[in-house]
Order: structure tokens, then C-alpha cells, then sequence
């Protein structure tokens, strides 16, 4: 297939993401591509999924979607068609990668939700350093509502569990720093952005989105999960299914992606 982006990853670009855990790539995706992630996004939030977090109170609309494009055609299409694998493979100087997992964001009218630091560990599907996230924009950001990341916390190796949250804390982790009361300790990354760009990080990258006055307008975007074969799975018990359960397919914990290709499609 040929390759949909506007341009190439430089060496410059591939060096950032491995050392920070984080780049954000500018003007790469094409306009094409975008409208079809806006028409999915829509579409998905006119009927979310089952795993859909919705929040419709005045003045406030926020959904958070799981996996959407497992039943969404137009989202579907971005996940394999929209050259965002490609930059994983770019990024990360890997031939083959499979899709593993994806979340749509869409906060909008009324004040936009803040997203609070976590390292996605914490949700489940993998430990790994092996994934990467395609987080995807589709429409104007400025930093204070756009991705925000620890610089280089994707080589920490303590791994956070969600502070304050219903999700239990597993025996290996840590609770997580007030990182926002404390921001000139630690080294953070943020962009402001714009449909076309894409912010990448590592999966144990610690990240947040900051939440803003956006009254009238919709701050949304599409976040891709990318692994390749060798990704070994582990169970959250307290968590959403991922795609084996979603399929119907039993699993252990340690059992690698390349080992259900037809749920792991590569990209
Ligand atoms: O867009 C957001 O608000 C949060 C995104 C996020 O946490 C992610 O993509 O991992």
C-alpha cells in the first residue's frame, strides 16, 4: 500500500521520541485523513460503544470511547489506512506492527475535563515499553488543553498506579507524584496543535491533558496503540475488556500479541 503521509520522520524526530518518550511531529497527516477521523469520531458519538464513558450534564459533554474502531469503518480505516502505523514504524525502526488498542477523546462544550497524569501501565493490556501511542488531534489545541508529558519518565523504573481512582493498585506499583502542584520539578513537555500533527509517546510515558474554557468549541481527538509481535499481555482484573475478551478469545497473562494475529491486525 502506498504511503498516505505528507512526509517522512527525520533521524532528528526518531532520536527525541527514543530518548524524551515523546515527539510531536508536525503537518504529517493528511487533511484527507483527518476528515474521515472528525466523520468517525461524530459518528461514534452519536452511538459510543458499550465501554463509552459519557458525561452529557450542562454545561459540560465529555466521552471517552474504548476501541472504537473495532466496530467504527471510518475509524478503522485511520488506525490502517491512515499512515499513523507508519510513523509508529518510522519512530520506532520496526517493520511490522500490529494495532492493539485505541481511545477516542472528545470533550465538548462547556469547560474542557482534564485528563490527570497517569502512565497508561496503569490501565492494563501490557507493562510494556513496547507500545506506542499515536495520539491524533482533529482540531486546534493550544497547550493548556493538548497533551502534556514527562520528559524521559518513560525510562523510569517505577510504575505508577492511578492515584484517587476506583482501579486497584497492584503490588509492583507506586502511587503517582501531585505533578501538577509541583510541575517546576519535574520536566515537562506540552504543544500546542493542530489537525495534521501528531503527538507520539511510550506507553509508560507520563502524560496528562490539562483542562481549559473552551465553551464553544470541540476539542477532539483519536489515540492509536501500536506493539509489535513480541508485546506479552497481562490482565487488569478491575478494568475494561480489551480486544481478546471483546472477541471472545481466552488468554494468559504473558501470551504475546503475535500470537492473535486476527485480533492484533498488522499494520
Ligand atoms: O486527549 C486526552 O484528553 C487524553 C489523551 C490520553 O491520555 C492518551 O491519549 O493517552
Amino acid at each position: 500500500m502506498s504511503n498516505p503521509l505528507l512526509r517522512s520522520v527525520s533521524i532528528d524526530e526518531r532520536l527525541r521520541f527514543l530518548r524524551d518518550g515523546v515527539v510531536c511531529l508536525r503537518k504529517i497527516i493528511s487533511p484527507e485523513w483527518i476528515q474521515l477521523a472528525q466523520d468517525g469520531i461524530e459518528q461514534q458519538r452519536r452511538a459510543p460503544s458499550p465501554y463509552a464513558t459519557v458525561v452529557d450534564a450542562d454545561p459540560l459533554y465529555l466521552l471517552i470511547d474504548q476501541m472504537p474502531s473495532m466496530k467504527n469503518g471510518m475509524l478503522q480505516r485511520v488506525v490502517f489506512e491512515s499512515g499513523a502505523g507508519e510513523i509508529a514504524k518510522q519512530l520506532t525502526v520496526t517493520r511490522r506492527l500490529r494495532w492493539i488498542y485505541d481511545q477516542l477523546f472528545y470533550k465538548g462544550r462547556g469547560p474542557a475535563a482534564e485528563t490527570p497524569w497517569h502512565q497508561d501501565t496503569s490501565y492494563g493490556l501490557a507493562d510494556s515499553h513496547r507500545i506506542v501511542r499515536v495520539w491524533m488531534p482533529v482540531d486546534h489545541m493550544p497547550r493548556e488543553t493538548a497533551i502534556e508529558v514527562v520528559r524521559g519518565s518513560h525510562l523510569w523504573k517505577t510504575h505508577y498506579g492511578l492515584s484517587g481512582s476506583k482501579i486497584e493498585v497492584l503490588d509492583d506499583e507506586f502511587e503517582l507524584p501531585d505533578i501538577e502542584a509541583n510541575r517546576s520539578a519535574f520536566d515537562i513537555v506540552g504543544y500546542e496543535v493542530d489537525p495534521g500533527d501528531v503527538v507520539v509517546f511510550n506507553y509508560r510515558a507520563l502524560h496528562h491533558a490539562g483542562p481549559g474554557v473552551n465553551f464553544n468549541e470541540k476539542r477532539r481527538a483519536f489515540a492509536i496503540l501500536y506493539a509489535d509481535d513480541e508485546l506479552r499481555l497481562r490482565h487488569r482484573p478491575s478494568l475494561l475488556p480489551g480486544p481478546l475478551d471483546t472477541a471472545g478469545l481466552a488468554w494468559r497473562d504473558g501470551q504475546k500479541t503475535g500470537d492473535f494475529p486476527e485480533v492484533f491486525r498488522a499494520v
